[in-house]
């Protein structure tokens, strides 16, 4: 954009203090809480903040006297990612202050500051206009061994069923889109499948004997999974269009657990010599309301939907200021990306207003999972565990 015209001052300042925030340099966190599993860093890596100047405001003194914001943005979170070209690139939902999400593309040479959003937004192209559904939001971006990359999104409508003057129930399934560099998109059928409601499918980047594989969370309600829940696991023969007959849950929610009453698959998972590297968010009830939590789980290179380790409890909970934004006490996350050197990003939202990273490699994630114990279910085995753990320390100091 040429920057000879004349601006506002408001406008001009906010240029100004937007170079800075992307042009800070991030340090890791070592302020707080601090588990060895990763590292988390002191900057979130996109905001409100970071949204184009000319996204928000009319730029034109003529039109704009006063220089006011004419379409605020109200968050910028739950991102897909993908390494590309090595570039860290992420596919965020920003939410404007009329609370529609859309996609839009932000990009980093070092994964960890620097994201600057493309010109544009993405204009995801609608199937059909006439029945657009009234918000897109949380792509996972899969780069499939087909050669496409896949972004698999929610596509949310309000429920046709609804009762008269209930404005808020809706139903969410699953849009498909390909892309080569995500400036160009197709758009695919929407993906069928036998749940009457659909979020957090995300495709696995292999095939699997033969066929396309997906992560589905079958669920009887909106917010609620019923009788429904837990990750399950489904095939189609193609993406064009994708459907699916059936869906095993292979990863379920269990009582008194950080998963008890939802679960959802994050990002496609990560190849590993030993499995496939697994990130989900678990979901519980309490009296402050749901608490949005990031765990792990491997699962078999031969059989993607076989559990092989599953370390008890969570990785990463909201902390600090995390904890509060717009749907308070979550932490959701569906991007990372995996770099040659082993490495391992993750780009985790909290509380539905605003984008983070945190840092760990491939070695350390998988070191996790496998030595981790699992969760043993009932206060008296965890107390059983934990006495194992305290004895094996103190044979290990007196030895
Ligand atoms: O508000 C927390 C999250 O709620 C939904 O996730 P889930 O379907 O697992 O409940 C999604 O709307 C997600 O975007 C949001 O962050």
């Amino acid at each position: 954009m040429t920057m000879n015209k004349p601006l506002h001052p408001r406008i001009l300042r906010q240029l100004a203090e937007q170079e800075v925030l992307i042009n800070r340099r991030n340090l890791p966190d070592y302020s707080t809480w601090d588990n060895g599993i990763v590292q988390r860093w002191k900057d979130c890596v996109v905001t409100a903040a970071h949204v184009p100047i000319a996204w928000r405001y009319d730029m034109n003194p003529q039109t704009n006297p006063y220089g006011m914001e004419r379409l605020g943005i109200n968050a910028a979170f739950n991102a897909g990612a993908i390494y590309l070209d090595g570039r860290f690139l992420l596919v965020i939902r920003t939410e404007g202050a009329d609370r529609k999400s859309f996609f839009a593309v932000a990009e980093s040479e070092t994964g960890l500051d620097g994201f600057r959003f493309r010109e544009e937004p993405c204009l995801i192209p609608e199937l059909d206009e006439k029945d657009a559904p009234t918000n897109v939001y949380d792509m996972r971006l899969t780069q499939h061994e087909d050669g496409w990359i896949y972004g698999i999104f929610c596509v949310e409508r309000k429920d046709p069923n609804a009762p008269e003057g209930d404005l808020s129930s809706a139903v969410a399934q699953c849009g498909i889109v390909r892309t080569k560099d995500l400036h160009t998109w197709e758009r695919l059928p929407d993906f069928k499948s036998p749940s009457a409601q659909q979020r957090n499918v995300v495709l696995h980047p292999e095939f699997v004997k033969g066929q396309y594989a997906f992560y589905t969370r079958p669920q009887d309600s909106f917010i609620e999974a019923g009788k429904g829940g837990g990750i399950g696991w489904a095939f189609s023969k193609s993406m064009n269009p994708a459907v699916v007959t059936s869906e095993s849950a292979f990863e379920p929610r269990q009582y008194h657990t950080i998963k008890e009453m939802k679960n959802g698959q994050g990002p496609a998972p990560i190849k590993t010599k030993e499995g496939w590297l697994h990130l989900a968010h678990g979901v519980r009830g309490c009296a402050a309301g749901l608490r949005y939590v990031l765990y792990m789980f491997m699962t078999s290179l031969d059989d993607p939907s076989k559990v092989i380790y599953t370390p008890g409890g969570y990785f990463l909970a909201p902390e600090g200021g995390e904890r509060v934004g717009d749907v308070s006490n979550v932490l959701f996350s569906n991007g990372w990306c995996a770099t040659p050197d082993g490495n391992v990003f993750i780009y985790y939202a909290s509380s539905d207003t605003r984008l983070h990273v945190a840092t760990s490699t491939i070695d350390k994630l998988v070191d996790y999972c496998k030595n981790t114990p699992p969760d043993p279910l009932k206060s008296h085995l965890c107390v059983k565990q934990r006495l194992d753990l305290v004895r094996a320390n103190r044979a290990y100091m007196e030895s």
